[in-house]
């Protein structure tokens, strides 16, 4: 195990009780490097090893169907985390207020957490260290090359972080050690074990029904580790090997649909990277697909991490907020409120088409989210409003929202960040601009529109859901 995965955010007393993994982002057992060196310590302090997760309330605007999804996956976890005897508690609070209480009542010796660079889950880990006086480490489990590591600063683009991850690969890029089933039996003081939650909604999110909701088809992503496992195997056999052909034609189903599963730490990208090593598939291919899972993946926790105001307008380079500050007040010959966008009820059936498959899948082809956000940006009365809009929706109904990717994916198309100055234009000014007749050169644009437009649910009117 490289042990520059794991660094000590502050040192402290050790204390004789359990040694606490507080799981955020890696919400598996499998392939976890939090895991692996959470139980590795453990047994260097010969303290027993137990797993907490703390179930939080509208978590960035996330609603029904990423909960259930998170949910599902947690319950699964927890039953396989029993069969190597480590204990795994879901505690319902936000962890500045449980952790430390947990940390003070179980006399926990030392608690590691995964790594995350968006700014609410460094927020948690700010304020958990200031209110707790044990060890508290944090190993990056999410990324191959630790992000802190890949570079020191804001990359400018994937060609100038490219080579910097490359040079990381041969020290990372191993095989995982076994999660050894744990022999030291947990005894809790005041022979209480701590109130674990059922897998159940949390109170307010029951209320976050959205509009689209209705129309929602679980059944495209079935959650958890064993899903995410069963999906890799599938895309390695049936589609990586023709990946760079099919990924970018809306109508094939050439993705892998690892994000979700990836977006919940369900599974570990150094897993897929590394199956997706061993096959036979067409190298181009098999590059192409890296090329997403490793650079602009690693790339977007690059942008979360050393620009903390990701998700605003001034996160976009100076050059693209030059530009579209120039075009502020060029004419918009369409507008459109958040609602409408939510209803599908553009002028523009492709865009509508889109805007349904997120609701109906919870998942939206990547070659039409670029389309999307960009036609957010035409159609929103400035470009800090469709930026508002973009990550609205994007959270809400992405299952894979909420994620560096989200952020960075959206800065890309809206902002031009990671992109270079275009042509000018009128509203997009030098960001590079996306139309339906250059879609319908890509791929069949009318079989697109039929898929999704000709459903039923298209006809009912929005649910009026209130602004962030
Ligand atoms: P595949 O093509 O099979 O890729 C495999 C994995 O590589 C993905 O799961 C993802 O982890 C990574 N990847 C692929 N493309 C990108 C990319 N452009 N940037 C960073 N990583 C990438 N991705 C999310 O995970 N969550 C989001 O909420 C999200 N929102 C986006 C919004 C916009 C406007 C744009 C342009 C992109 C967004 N992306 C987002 C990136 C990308 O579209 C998705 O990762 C991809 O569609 C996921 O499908 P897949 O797993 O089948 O992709
Ligand atoms: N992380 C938590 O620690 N507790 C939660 O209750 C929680 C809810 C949640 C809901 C939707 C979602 O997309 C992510 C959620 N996460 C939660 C966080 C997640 O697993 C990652 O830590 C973040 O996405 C950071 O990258």
């Amino acid at each position: 195990m490289n042990p520059e995965r794991l660094r000590l955010l502050h040192s402290g007393i050790e204390k004789k009780g359990p040694f606490v993994y507080w799981m955020s982002r890696d919400q598996r057992m499998e392939d976890n490097w939090a895991l692996l060196f959470s139980q590795a310590l453990a047994r260097e302090k010969e303290v027993p090893l137990l797993v907490l997760f703390c179930l939080v309330e509208n978590f960035l605007g996330a609603g029904q169907r990423q909960y259930e999804f998170m949910l599902k996956g947690l319950k699964e976890l927890k039953k396989s985390l029993s069969s190597k005897n480590i204990p795994f508690f879901l505690l319902q609070g936000e962890p500045e207020k449980v952790l430390p209480t947990f940390v003070k009542k179980y006399k926990v010796s030392a608690l590691l957490t995964d790594f995350s660079p968006l700014r609410l889950k460094k927020t948690w880990v700010n304020t958990v260290a200031s209110k707790i006086k044990i060890p508290f480490y944090e190993v990056d489990a999410h990324n191959l090359v630790p992000c802190w590591l890949a570079s020191s600063k804001q990359e400018y683009a994937a060609r100038t972080f490219r080579p910097k991850l490359n040079a990381f690969l041969p020290l990372f890029l191993e095989e995982f050690p076994k999660l050894e089933k744990q022999s030291i039996e947990m005894e809790f003081p005041e022979k209480r074990e701590p109130k674990d939650l059922e897998f159940l909604l949390p109170s307010k999110s029951k209320a976050l029904t959205f509009f689209g909701d209705a129309f929602f088809e679980a059944w495209h992503f079935r959650p958890g580790e064993k899903a995410a496992l069963k999906g890799l195997n599938t895309f390695l056999q049936t589609r990586l090997n023709s990946y760079k052909l099919s990924s970018r034609d809306p109508n094939k189903a050439g993705l892998s649909d690892l994000s979700p599963y990836l977006h919940f730490g369900q599974i570990s990208a150094q897993r897929v990277a590394l199956e997706v090593e061993k096959t036979k598939a067409d190298p181009e291919s098999k590059a192409a697909f890296l090329e997403e899972l490793l650079v602009r993946r690693e790339l977007a926790d690059n942008f979360c991490y050393y620009s903390q105001a990701y998700d605003t307008f001034s996160a976009f380079p100076a050059w693209a907020k030059q530009s579209l500050k120039a075009h502020q007040k060029d004419p918009r010959p369409y507008l459109y409120t958040l609602e409408e966008f939510e209803a599908a009820k553009t002028h523009d059936p492709l865009w509508n088409a889109s805007q349904l498959e997120l609701l109906q899948k919870g998942k939206m082809h990547s070659y039409m989210r670029m389309y999307w956000a960009k036609k957010i940006l035409e159609w929103s009365a400035s470009p800090e409003q469709a930026l508002e809009i973009a990550i609205c929706l994007n959270d809400r109904y992405e299952l894979d929202g909420r994620d560096p990717n989200a952020y960075t994916g959206i800065a890309w198309s809206l902002g031009g960040l990671h992109d270079r100055a275009w042509k000018e234009r009128e509203i997009y000014g030098k960001i590079r601009y996306m139309s339906s007749e250059g879609c319908k050169r890509k791929f069949d644009v009318e079989a697109y529109i039929a898929k999704y437009l000709n459903k039923p649910f298209a006809s009912v009117e929005p649910f009026t859901p209130k602004r962030r």
